[in-house]
């Protein structure tokens, strides 16, 4: 592999590593980096509501302005279905898949995508980082006939592709096939992204953690006494500090080149944790197992659980593997809590 790769050199690269490769997940990379560049450019020009027009009203353009949330969405559903790269979308912006027919009324197409189009986007009012999830399947039903439920309710441990897109100080696009986990962050003035993190993987110790404390007198008791441990581990003169942005991606993405671990529990105002499986947890724990990183809902590997409905919520715990094994011995301790 050439020094300075662009996305596009590394994604026909790294094609020849899967054996009778058709293309097509080739194909389906260079979409969602053509959707994230459009995203991106909307994203950035976000500070300009107050003058180009808010979510609802018609601008001085004439054009009528979108919450940025709907607007990702359409973006990345119209840029997949027009490629005609996939057979099925879901996303957390929808009450349901989108099932997609090709030109010729079938869908030959293998794969299936499920999204978080713009995660954390109540951010975008104080101009904090926000980031598209999205993670890819191979379909279970044939090819040719419309895609079923089942198709999305795959355990995690299935998925072919995962990654997300930060539109932070600068925009990166971040992902794996399975096979270590590269990022690449984006030259605004040539619209090129470029390989600027390649193997990335999270440090062996970890010393942050990214929690929303205020919940704190929600939290299981195995949350409450890891985070007792923890601070009990700063007064013995142990370097441990509080990071929480409240955009996962952005979370996920510090403490992935930092060292740390995320914690979203179940709470007793919150009993399943407010994630969701399929488009925020699965994809985050296929990056993490991909990068030296664990992803657990406390008790169990994320991408174990079988789901049973696309918009479920799950408790998630995710980061460095020393800060994961501690968390998940105060989780043991109540591990008749388990159920949520
Ligand atoms: P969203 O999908 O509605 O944007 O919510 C997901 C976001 C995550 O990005 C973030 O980590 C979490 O919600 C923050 O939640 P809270 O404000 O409860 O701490
Ligand atoms: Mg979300």
């Amino acid at each position: 592999m050439k020094k300075y790769s662009t996305l596009g050199e590394f994604i026909i690269n790294n094609q020849k590593h899967f054996k009778g490769s058709s293309g097509e997940l080739s194909r389906l990379l260079n979409a969602i980096r053509l959707a994230a560049k459009v995203v991106n450019h909307q994203v950035n020009r976000a500070g300009l509501v107050d003058i180009l027009g808010n979510a609802g009203e018609v601008n001085i353009q004439g054009e009528e302005q979108q919450k940025l949330d709907v607007y990702a969405n359409e973006i990345f559903m119209h840029t997949l279905i027009n490629r005609e790269i996939v057979c099925g979308i879901a996303s957390e912006e929808e009450d349901d898949f989108v099932a997609i027919k090709g030109n010729n009324g079938k869908n030959d197409n293998k794969y299936i995508l499920l999204m978080d189009p713009l995660d954390g986007s109540s951010n975008v009012d104080v101009n904090v980082s926000v980031g598209t999830i999205f993670s890819v399947y191979e379909r279970i039903t044939p090819e040719g006939q419309p895609v079923t439920k089942d198709d999305f309710l795959q355990k995690g441990n299935k998925q072919v592709a995962a990654g997300y897109v930060v539109y932070g100080t600068s925009t990166m696009i971040v992902y794996t096939t399975g096979n270590g986990v590269n990022g690449f962050t984006l030259n605004p003035a040539i619209g090129t992204f470029y390989l600027s993190h390649p193997n990335m993987n999270f440090p062996k110790k970890g010393n942050i953690y990214s929690i929303n404390e205020a919940n704190y007198i929600h939290f299981p008791q195995g949350v409450k006494d890891y985070l007792k441990y923890i601070q009990k581990q700063v007064e013995k003169g142990h370097k441990y500090t509080s990071r929480y942005i409240g955009s996962l991606v952005s979370d996920y993405h510090r403490n992935m080149i930092k060292g740390g671990i995320y914690i979203y529990p179940q709470s007793t105002n919150n009993p399943k944790g407010k994630l969701r499986l399929l488009y925020e947890c699965n994809p985050m724990a296929f990056l993490a197992e991909q990068s030296n990183g664990m992803a657990t809902d406390g008790y169990q590997r994320i991408m174990d659980i079988k789901p049973t409905e696309l918009h479920q919520r799950v408790p998630f715990f995710c980061g460095s593997k020393n800060m994961m094994t501690k968390a998940a011995e105060f989780m043991s301790n109540y591990a008749g809590d388990a159920m949520y």
